[in-house]
């Protein structure tokens, strides 16, 4: 018969390997082996544990308590340790290596396109010069884009070798708006002068792509009519708008230029910031880049929106968002903002 001594000694003995054994088990069954060897019914504490019967009451007592007190710590660890291999095993048939309690490397964040922060910021400088925001379609018909923008039948602008034609709708002929000035006819046919809203937007030509030319870019229409605006409120609005959006005062040019729809017609330059004037791909070595186009108000235009040319009268300009965001942030490549590449984008 085993006396105390010696059962102590032997549960002494379970204590000081157990956990060692479990945690060098390291699948399910392994863990099933040490708990059968543990906790089984053939088991060491069972074989410990029946041997206690012929002890002594005050003995079987004390004996019992440290059996016991082993017993609860081994069945808890199992359970532990039984988590662990489960965990370690499901992350295995997933394929998952490494150890997944690390901090994660980070998933990129969204963000807002470039070219819409650019379409953004300039129509809040405008906002804060005292303009509000109209919209127009981006499917016109042939009235609204060219005839009351005074655009003769015979326009060069009007070959389908520059304009997108779209199915006609009855005897309209529909087409991809080319510009933003046909905001300015859709605003007098439908609301009363004065006038002094922008018009931010997509356009479309049917032209051959460069660094500085694309077929789908977007501008942003300024159109002011009252009975008193002259070209020095122009030449002033684009000089305070070039300069907030800059930050700075740029060397610009005023060129005399042709719109149909306006007279005076003017095309608004600064020098390029790419290369400080010294000549690149974005400005085709000139050293100054052409950012959009102005005048007042052609005559004919107001009057084929009813309103009588000799009382009113304004100005009106087209900006290209994309040149003002390459010029900004010294982009030389236009089709850079429309390829989704990641690396490009998370410059801005
Ligand atoms: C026009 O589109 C006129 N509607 C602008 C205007 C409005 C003049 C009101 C007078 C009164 P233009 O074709 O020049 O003009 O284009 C205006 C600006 O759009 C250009 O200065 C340029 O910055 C930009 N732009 C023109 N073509 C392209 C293109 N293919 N790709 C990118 N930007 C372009």
């Amino acid at each position: 018969m085993p006396e105390s001594k010696e059962i102590v000694a032997a549960l002494e003995k379970i204590k000081s390997e157990y956990a060692a054994a479990a945690k060098a088990a390291k699948s399910s069954a392994e863990l099933g082996d040490w708990k059968a060897k543990y906790l089984g019914k053939k088991g060491e504490l069972s074989s410990v544990m029946s041997s206690m019967g012929a002890l002594g009451a005050e003995d079987k007592k004390v004996v019992g308590r440290i059996a016991n007190e082993i017993k609860s710590a081994v069945e808890a660890l199992y359970e532990e340790q039984l988590e662990a291999v489960h965990s370690s095993e499901y992350l295995a048939r997933l394929g998952v290596v490494g150890d997944v309690t690390l901090p994660s490397v980070g998933v990129p964040r969204g963000r807002t396109h470039p070219l819409y922060d650019t379409l953004e910021e300039i129509s809040s400088i405008f906002i804060s010069l005292g303009f509000s925001v109209a919209d127009g379609p981006e499917i016109e018909d042939d009235y609204h884009n060219f005839a009351a923008l005074n655009f003769p039948d015979a326009h060069p602008a009007k070959e389908m070798q520059d304009t997108f034609y779209v199915s006609s709708v009855g005897d309209k002929e529909m087409l991809l708006r080319t510009h933003t000035s046909p905001v300015q006819i859709r605003a007098m046919k439908s609301g009363k002068p004065p006038f002094k809203f922008i018009a931010p937007g997509r356009v479309y030509r049917h032209e051959a792509i460069d660094a500085a030319h694309s077929y789908v870019f977007h501008q942003v229409e300024g159109f002011c009519v009252d009975n008193k605006t002259n070209l020095a409120d122009l030449k002033t609005v684009l000089e305070m708008f070039i300069e907030k959006y800059f930050g700075k005062r740029l060397p610009i040019r005023f060129r005399p230029s042709y719109f149909p729809f306006t007279e005076p017609s003017v095309e608004v330059d600064v020098e390029c910031l790419v290369c400080s004037g010294a000549g690149c791909k974005a400005c085709k070595n000139s050293g100054y880049i052409e950012l959009l186009g102005a005048g007042m108000i052609h005559p004919n235009v107001l009057s084929n929106c009813g309103l009588d040319p000799n009382i009113w009268q304004g100005y009106a300009f087209g900006i290209g968002v994309e040149r003002f965001a390459m010029q900004k942030y010294g982009v030389d490549d236009m089709r850079l903002f429309y390829k989704n590449e990641m690396r490009f984008l998370g410059q801005f």
